[in-house]
């Protein structure tokens, strides 16, 4: 159950019970209003979607990787917006 698929969906979950929009999504868990998500921002998300500890690290690396594309190692809008695009896939 912890196939790329279940965690997406997960974290796809958590976001359509909880908010309105992705855009919602996004600047709750923004915490400083930066317009990115960091690593820690990120890892928060993934609790809420009830990932445990073991692997949250390692989905929030993967996130990371997979997503930022400006190579700062954070997520901002655009990359937010495009990996919930593909989620709803
Ligand atoms: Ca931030």
């Amino acid at each position: 159950m912890s196939t790329k698929e279940s965690i997406l969906n997960k974290i796809q979950i958590v976001i359509s019970n909880n908010f309105q929009t992705p855009e919602e999504a996004f600047a709750f868990f923004d915490n400083d209003k930066d317009g990115k998500l960091t690593k820690r921002e990120i890892s928060e998300l993934l609790r809420k979607a009830e990932i445990s500890g073991l692997i949250r690290g390692l989905v929030t690396t993967k996130l990371i990787e997979g997503y930022y594309k400006v190579g700062d190692g954070l997520v901002d809008w655009n990359e937010f917006k495009s990996a919930s695009d593909e989620i709803k896939k």
